[in-house]
């Protein structure tokens, strides 16, 4: 009899620890033990969701909000291009779900692959369901190593064909910009929409940087090749990069598309996309490519979005336009602005006050985002420009100072105060952007703005 007790309660704490493990009053769910209707579910475990749930476990209480999230870390992604310049170690940029998904938030670690909104569903990838009274989708975009023919092969064969979009590739970017002694070095922004607009010409910089401060930079040509038809697409900002490119002499090629890498000729093979059935051939010493972008699969088959495949939101509210209990953040909308940390932020807290007040019975609409979006370009060590718009391109800037010219301050606040930023208040739901900052600054700017 005391055998089987014994017995009965190893088997019992053995499926308790296969199924939930309580750490940080944290529950990690395989599905099977998750709850089987939550007030608030959120999909995916970025900024975005982490953001949110913090918010709404502080508002609906314990066990009430689930995030859907398959994978172990977190990746701090606007960390990628530092690592690239050789500013930071790439592995400061990662750090376990575990210690992150929000106390009394129950992590269902699983992938969403099924959405059916009509009946508030979701099936996970293991067969389970989850119900929901709400959902909030924070999916992220997908980075499509396979768009650009022959990408993958010569990243595997040829050390000097690098990329840092991923945390296992980011790391060989800065060891390729050491190695460059001249040649070309090329650099791509792929087909839009993309992540941070800005990040494939900040690594550029930092590169072209390097050159000149080791005495390589004579010695080849510097490239960027994109696909847009200016270097940004906010007339303030670009015109101040335009500055930065002439003197720096770097090459820049718009309407130009990166197609395919032949890496054994070490030749990048370009379409211009003005000039339809056009292509041409450049060498490179060096190519860091910024590969397409793309929604998720189990996103775009959902019926959640539009034709483009995104989640389809109303833009000031982020209210689904289809289904008033689903809301949506982050790189998996449509909203049509760039897509940032920063914006997230800003959408953050409007998502928290329209949610919240639907939740309450409240009017849905209250907050309206105006599409605030930020990039801190990046233009050399110690310098940046930081941008910041909204929907129309207007800049929205948080300080008193004109905010297009190249700065110190900015690289700083880039490289040392956003991570800080980043761990302790926004993945905590306790920043919502700066926009209230900006209104008391701007008293000092005379109308800047
Ligand atoms: P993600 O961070 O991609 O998270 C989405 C999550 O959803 C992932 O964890 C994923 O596993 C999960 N998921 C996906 N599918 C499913 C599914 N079916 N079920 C469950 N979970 C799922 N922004 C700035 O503001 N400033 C910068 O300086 C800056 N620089 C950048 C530099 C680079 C190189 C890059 C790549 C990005 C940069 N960004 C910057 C952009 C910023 O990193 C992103 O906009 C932001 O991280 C997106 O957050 P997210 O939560 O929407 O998506
Ligand atoms: C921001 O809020 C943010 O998200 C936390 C970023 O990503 C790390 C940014 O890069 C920027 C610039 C902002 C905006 C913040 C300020 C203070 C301008």
């Amino acid at each position: 009899m005391l055998a089987e007790t014994k017995l009965l309660s190893l088997s019992k704490s053995k499926f308790l620890f296969n199924n939930i493990i309580l750490l940080r009053n944290i529950s990690i769910s395989t599905a099977n033990n998750a709850k089987d209707n939550y007030k608030l579910v959120v999909v995916g475990g970025g900024g975005a969701g982490l953001n949110i749930s913090s918010r709404f476990v502080r508002k609906l209480g314990k066990t009430n909000v689930a995030i859907i999230e398959p994978s172990e870390w977190h990746l701090y992604q606007p960390g990628w291009t530092l690592a690239a310049g050789g500013v930071k170690n790439p592995d400061s940029f990662r750090r376990p779900q575990s210690k992150l998904i929000p106390s009394g938030v129950d992590w269902i670690k699983a992938k969403a692959s099924v959405f059916e909104p009509e009946s508030n569903s979701i099936t996970l990838d293991n067969g389970e369901k989850v119900k929901y009274d709400y959902l909030v989708m924070a999916t992220g975009i997908r980075i499509d190593f396979d768009g650009v023919k022959g990408l993958k092969e010569a990243m595997a064969n040829d050390e000097q064909v690098v990329s840092m979009y991923s945390h296992e590739t980011v790391k060989n970017v800065f060891p390729a910009i050491q190695r460059y002694k001249g040649g070309n070095a090329i650099f791509t922004f792929p087909k839009v929409p993309i992540k941070c607009p800005g990040a494939p010409q900040k690594v550029m910089y930092l590169a072209e940087d390097y050159f000149r401060k080791n005495g390589v930079r004579d010695k080849g040509d510097v490239y960027y090749c994109t696909t847009i038809p200016a270097i940004f697409g906010v007339k303030k900002y670009a015109e101040a990069l335009m500055e930065v490119v002439k003197k720096r002499e770097i090459k820049l090629n718009t309407l130009t598309h990166l197609i395919e890498i032949d890496y054994k000729n070490k030749q990048a093979v370009f379409e211009k996309l003005d000039k339809p059935g056009t292509t041409f051939r450049l060498d490179y010493s060096l190519l860091h490519v910024c590969p397409p972008m793309k929604p998720f699969d189990e996103i775009k088959n959902s019926p959640l979005v539009d034709e483009t495949g995104y989640v389809d939101l109303d833009k000031y509210t982020l209210q689904h336009k289809k289904y008033p209990n689903v809301f949506g953040i982050g790189d998996c909308t449509n909203l049509p602005t760039s897509k940032t940390a920063a914006a997230i932020a800003a959408e953050s807290s409007i998502l928290a006050t329209n949610l919240g007040n639907l939740i309450k019975g409240k009017n849905p609409s209250e907050a309206k985002y105006d599409g605030y979006t930020s990039c801190p370009l990046i233009t050399g060590y110690g310098k940046t420009i930081l941008a910041e718009f909204d929907y129309d391109g207007k800049p929205l800037e948080t300080f008193p100072i004109n905010q297009g010219k190249e700065r110190r301050t900015m690289f700083h606040l880039k490289s040392d105060f956003m991570p800080i930023l980043y761990w302790t208040a926004f993945v905590r739901g306790y920043w919502g952007g700066p926009g209230i900052y900006r209104k008391i600054l701007n008293i000092f700017s005379f109308g800047k703005n």
